[in-house]
């Protein structure tokens, strides 16, 4: 079969599978949530990453002996930073999703002090880390990863969820050599509506956001863009030190391409960083087909990538599961305790109602 033919084939099975999943996850999303672990089932091992969130730490599965990470986050913090929305909504899309891209939630539990994710641990470490080491990556690469990332977005949205955080710390490499996208803080649900909240990585921020325009998921193939951008240059075409350099650039699309670009590429960028969304690739009126039927896409097989089945141009080198070589150790977790159950209303079901009417902060 020709690329023309296979990618027609594509589109057709893409549409049976993205119903499907719509299906599951409307099923599951405002569902029941219960308690599937405790701390006592898990042996902590050492820290993969730290944040304003919380901590995520190695964990082993005493029973299955499976390695997890698990993200543990304070309720208190969650309270005082004004996230509980935020994660409720990275709580409840982890644990509806299913893509085999997409990071998903394996247990859930929470005691006085602190709620935990417990995630499969993904352990080639982040894109950021080999894009780093690499300097940039070639276009087949590029491609790989674009390809995933595309068809993960394309899922999303989909199920109307916009995911808001796209950057090279939040896509994982596993073993095979394949991506898993994690971090859903700010996915939200809008559906056929817009939202407004300020949030996201500066160099990844779309115009509309800097603007305070009202967005949808516009934002997210504007990030993408930044993206494929930032993998093949090893850098993101929109840089300042000063914030406020960084947004005219950006609302102004002032970017230079590297020499080694192709004509291809450059041409799917220029398409896609349109601060004029009546011009912007992917939310358009053929939607992702712009993109997935792009010249620069002319030689992927989306189906065979999407099987798991196309051969990884890069694997990490990783000795066993348990191989932590690609995360930093930020050494040994310190869990406070409290006699009494701290928050208790605010985190008892996780309502993702709260979610949909809420002004976000
Ligand atoms: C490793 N594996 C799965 C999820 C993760 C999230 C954050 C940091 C490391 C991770």
């Amino acid at each position: 079969m020709g690329d023309e033919g296979k990618l027609q084939k594509h589109y057709a099975t893409f549409d049976v599978f993205l119903r499907k999943g719509k299906a599951k996850f409307d099923a599951k999303i405002n569902g029941d949530f219960p308690t599937t672990a405790k701390m006592e089932d898990f042996k902590q091992m050492q820290t993969l990453g730290t944040g304003t969130f919380g901590k995520v730490v190695l964990c082993q599965h005493k029973a299955n002996e499976k390695f997890y990470a698990m993200k543990i986050m304070e309720k208190a913090n969650i309270i005082r930073t004004r996230q509980l929305v935020h994660t409720i909504a990275e709580i409840r899309c982890m644990d509806s999703f299913s893509f085999p891209f997409l990071v998903n939630m394996e247990f859930f539990f929470k005691n006085n002090v602190y709620i935990f994710i417990v995630m499969p641990f993904v352990n080639g470490g982040e894109m950021f880390y080999h894009l780093r080491a690499a300097k940039k990556f070639d276009e087949t690469l590029c491609k790989f990863y674009a390809a995933q990332v595309v068809m993960a977005f394309e899922y999303m949205h989909y199920l109307g969820i916009v995911y808001r955080d796209l950057k090279p710390e939040n896509i994982l490499i596993d073993i095979e050599g394949y991506l898993k996208i994690t971090d859903f803080g700010f996915c939200k649900r809008i559906n056929s509506q817009r939202t407004y909240t300020l949030c996201g990585t500066p160099e990844y921020l779309a115009p509309e956001i800097i603007l305070s325009q009202g967005y949808n998921h516009s934002v997210d193939w504007w990030s993408f863009g930044v993206l494929v951008f930032e993998m093949a240059a090893g850098y993101p075409p929109f840089y300042a030190k000063d914030p406020m350099k960084l947004y005219e650039k950006i609302v102004s699309a002032k970017y230079v391409f590297p020499t080694n670009f192709s004509k291809p590429l450059k041409n799917l960028i220029t398409n896609i960083l349109q601060v004029d969304r009546t011009k912007r690739y992917g939310i358009l009126k053929a939607g992702v087909k712009d993109i997935k039927s792009h010249e620069w896409f002319k030689s992927v097989d989306f189906d065979k990538i999407l099987g798991r089945k196309a051969k990884a141009p890069f694997k990490p080198s990783i000795n066993g599961e348990e191989d932590t070589k690609f995360f930093d150790n930020y050494g040994d977790v310190k869990l406070r305790t409290s006699s009494k159950c701290e928050y208790e209303e605010e985190f008892k079901n996780f309502a993702i109602q709260t979610l949909e009417d809420s002004q976000e902060s």
